[in-house]
């Protein structure tokens, strides 16, 4: 129905039409009113929650009004549209970010001191938006805001999480997991009750004849789940676009309770319908990098990607064009595997309810789709049992199996007498149960495939993907390196940082032009540069170490080099070599005479990050780092020349504060295993050094900012493989400073050695499969070349000068960039001014 005012009685529409605030007297007014209005208070009962919750409103209505006109445009420009389909959108607080993005922080901040607040203060009010688990989720975040700034017409849909990734507490040293509750107030998000759409479970395939004769599918008689739409507006920096994020919240679909039930007296089970159907959005899966194969995920994925697509379609069908043209209009990006049945979804709309033929509608979906993987880890590759399947939903099953035998009579007549290629490539793998291979169909569906670092794309085409390189040409798989929003990563984390740069660049321009940059390299020998440059990263060690002494009660010397190491606790991340390391370092410390101590270089190591609730390893690394502090932090002995420490409960709005305080950052994943990271990425544009191996970026890194300013070691991705081969098949002697370690923990030095027993013994008798002792003596030996090099501070600096002038590659609006032009086919739009 149209819902639009005549022509003729608009004029009061357009009198009154909202005017975004753009002074502090406006901005207080509109605090004011919400404080005294929609929170129902007073100035005599204003606190600082009351005053975030203000001002967030009066920002959340500016972005509104640049959202209506964002959407009004895109909807007048009939273009081609991107969608962002991830599980995961890791975004952290909103409000500063809202306030830099629009440009009005100064404005903000100059009102709320009128009205008695530190903006400071204002910003800690808010709870981080936390739907991820690393850096696939903020990934994703990071691309939001390239593509709000850079003027793509784009949308991102996800799930709205009841509960986002829970928060940690440590307690004893070990890790505990609390709910994280984050909903109770969310200023950010817009409910939709008029956008909802009924999803589908469970039911059966009936077969029929149409008018034509033809056989055709009907899926019927299932469970039925409303999805309502939460939208979260997404401001672009420097430009009035604000692109939408659409959230998806399941409910009951007979509305509050099942009246029938109801009135039958059987209360009790009309609510547990409803429960059940309100479960499938109530939780994100803590999992990084490892999938377990559960039904509640599956729905989790079918509810997110139907919803989506239904809206997808829906706004394509207005547009009343030929379903051929659907390509030209819709491009949409699968953020790892999870969405993969997005492929299926929309081959079934479109043969099942739109009757197309099927060779017509396949087409349009393979020019449809592309495929980022993220991942090579093995544990990491979703399969979904085919019985699960058939269960839950069994037409998609059916057009999957559909989908396989056309794949593999291609793949047949192309190369007649290679049997056993067929089953390597099949999209059921044929084990028991048979088992469906998410990674395969999403390659199949899709036009490009993109891995997300060079040496990562290079992996994915010569090993698990390699005979797909063979079936559709090395064309179809192509390299985007990831980035970071500079934005959030420098300008709002590290605004000092940020303004030193904008005044030797030309002002602010960097933020959207990365390889601007570059204009420092002529100040990295510059005195008075370097000086207040080396004074802004000791205010912000400063600023870490309240953190640190407020939250763990350890002081921390911030003249000390910080060694930081924050992200997923994982083998593969190897935060366990780390811990070794300090081990060895504190041995060392422990056997140097009081004259050689006072030589010895003053080291802060900081940890910080997730374990999955059911990953025990990586449990038992967080309890042996807690231990080692525990011991180490209260050794006289050691004083400052040792600190070990972890911070409890990382997250995005903690890495602000992290990231720009580090001095040496460890991205020391066995080489292969981690597709690119990104906090490496941040932790560089922030002026600190990094050690690491070739791995990831980690490479493209060096390869930019030039190998004098890194700090690489440890063996090579190549030699991997043939080094494990070893262990399996001889004995390999430990490395001796790690063997010392292991003896040293074998004391009881930190605790009963049981506690630990598992971690030594991967190393020991399992394998090592991580190649911890391989690396050890390498790693080591770098970390006393750190060591030498910190103690040169002018030189220290100019190394961190040059990093970051030249460092122009990694802002995420190149990837977007790379993206639309290689991938999506779209176009920005023109520049769009606030009013
Ligand atoms: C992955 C990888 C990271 C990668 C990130 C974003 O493990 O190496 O940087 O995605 O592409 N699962 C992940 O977090």
């Amino acid at each position: 129905v149209e819902a639009s005012i005549p022509e003729n009685q608009r004029t009061a529409w357009k009198k009154y039409s909202t005017q975004p605030f753009t002074t502090a007297e406006d901005f207080e007014k509109e605090v004011v009113r919400h404080v005294e209005t929609t929170l129902a208070r007073s100035m005599f009962n204003c606190d600082e929650t009351a005053a975030y919750a203000a001002a967030s409103l009066a920002f959340r209505n500016r972005l509104i009004t640049e959202w209506n006109r964002t959407q009004q445009r895109q909807t007048f420009a009939d273009g081609k549209r991107v969608y962002y389909l991830s599980l995961e959108f890791l975004m952290g607080r909103a409000l500063d970010n809202a306030m830099l993005n629009v440009g009005l922080k100064n404005v903000a901040k100059e009102g709320l001191a009128d009205l008695g607040f530190r903006i400071e203060d204002i910003i800690e009010q808010e709870h981080d938006a936390a739907l991820g688990n690393g850096g696939l989720g903020r990934l994703a975040a990071c691309f939001l805001d390239s593509l709000a700034s850079l003027n793509y017409p784009a949308w991102g849909y996800g799930l709205r999480y009841r509960y986002g990734i829970f928060k940690q507490e440590i307690v004893d040293g070990y890790q505990v997991e609390v709910p994280d509750y984050w909903l109770d107030f969310n200023p950010w998000e817009f409910p939709r009750h008029d956008v909802v759409v009924d999803i589908q479970f469970y039911g059966e395939v009936r077969k029929y004849h149409d008018e034509n004769g033809k056989s055709r599918a009907v899926w019927e008689d299932g469970e039925l789940v409303k999805a309502t739409a939460y939208d979260v507006p997404i401001p672009g920096f420097d430009t009035a676009v604000v692109n939408n994020l659409r959230l998806w919240s399941s409910k009951a679909a007979s509305g509050e309770f099942d009246f029938q039930k109801f009135n039958s007296g059987d209360y009790e089970s009309a609510v547990a319908d409803e429960q059940r159907a309100e479960t499938i959005s109530a939780v994100l899966y803590p999992n990084d990098n490892l999938e377990r194969g559960k039904e509640l995920r599956l729905k989790q994925q079918y509810f997110w990607v139907a919803a989506s697509l239904y809206d997808i379609v829906r706004r394509f069908k207005k547009s009343k064009r030929a379903w051929k043209e659907f390509p030209d209009q819709v491009a949409i990006q699968l953020n790892d595997t999870h969405p993969t049945l997005a492929i299926v979804e929309l081959q079934r709309i479109l043969i099942d309810l739109e009757g197309l033929e099927w060779e017509d509608a396949w087409n349009i979906v393979t020019k449809t789709f592309g495929y980022t993987n993220h991942t090579v880890l093995p544990e990491a590759l979703e399969k979904w049992s085919v019985p699960l399947f058939q269960n839950l939903l069994p037409r998609h099953l059916q057009i999957i199996y559909d989908i396989n035998l056309f794949f593999l009579q291609a793949v047949e007549r192309k190369f007649p007498k290679e049997r056993e290629l067929l089953a390597r490539v099949s999209i059921i793998e044929e084990s028991s149960p048979k088992m469906v291979r998410m990674a395969y169909l999403a390659i199949v569906g899709s036009h490009k495939v993109n891995g997300v670092a060079e040496l990562h794309s290079d992996l994915i085409k010569t090993t698990i993907f390699k005979d797909f390189v063979k079936i559709f040409g090395a064309d179809r798989f192509t390299n985007v390196t990831n980035g970071i929003t500079p934005r959030r990563w420098l300008h709002q984390a590290n605004p000092r940082l940020s303004d030193l740069i904008a005044s030797k660049t030309g002002g602010l321009g960097f933020l959207k032009d990365l390889t601007l940059l570059n204009k420092l390299e002529e100040f990295a020998d510059d005195k008075e540069f370097k000086k207040e440059w080396a004074e802004i990263k000791l205010a912000n060690k400063v600023r870490l170490a309240r953190h640190i002494k407020d939250t763990t009660g350890v002081v921390v010397n911030p003249h000390a080099l910080f060694d930081i190491q924050v992200k997923r606790i994982h083998e593969y991340k190897r935060q366990q070599m780390n811990i070794f390391g300090v081990i060895h370092r504190y041995i060392t410390i422990k056997s140097l005479s009081p004259e050689e101590r006072k030589k010895f270089a003053p080291r802060v190591s900081i940890f910080g990050g997730k374990a999955a609730p059911g990953y025990w390893m990586a449990k038992s690394i967080i309890h042996l780092i807690n231990s080692v502090g525990a011991v180490v932090n209260n050794d006289k002995d050691v004083g400052d020349l040792l600190k070990v420490i972890f911070i409890e409960d990382y997250n995005v709005s903690k890495a602000e504060v992290i990231i720009p305080a580090s001095d040496v950052s460890e991205h020391i994943s066995t080489a292969g295993t981690e597709a690119s990271g990104t906090s490496n990425m941040k932790f560089v544009l922030n002026g600190g050094l990094i050690i690491g191996t070739c791995d990831g970026a980690n490479i493209e890194i060096t390869r930019e900012i030039g190998e004098q300013n890194i700090f690489l070691f440890g063996n090579l991705a190549e030699d991997v493989e043939d080094l494990r081969h070893t262990h399996t098949y001889s004995t390999t002697t430990l490395d001796p400073s790690l063997s010392a370690v292991f003896s040293f923990i074998r004391t009881n030095a930190f605790g009963p050695a049981d506690d630990f027993a598992a971690l030594i013994a991967a190393v020991e008798e399992h394998g090592d499969y991580y190649l911890v002792s391989d690396d050890f003596n390498s790693y080591v030996q770098t970390q006393e070349l750190v060591d030498q090099a910190y103690k040169d501070q002018e030189e220290w600096v100019g190394k961190c000068i040059l990093a970051v002038a030249r460092m122009g590659f990694f802002t995420s609006d190149r990837c977007i960039s790379e993206y639309a032009e290689s991938i999506w086919n779209v176009e920005p739009m023109e520049p769009l001014a606030h009013e």
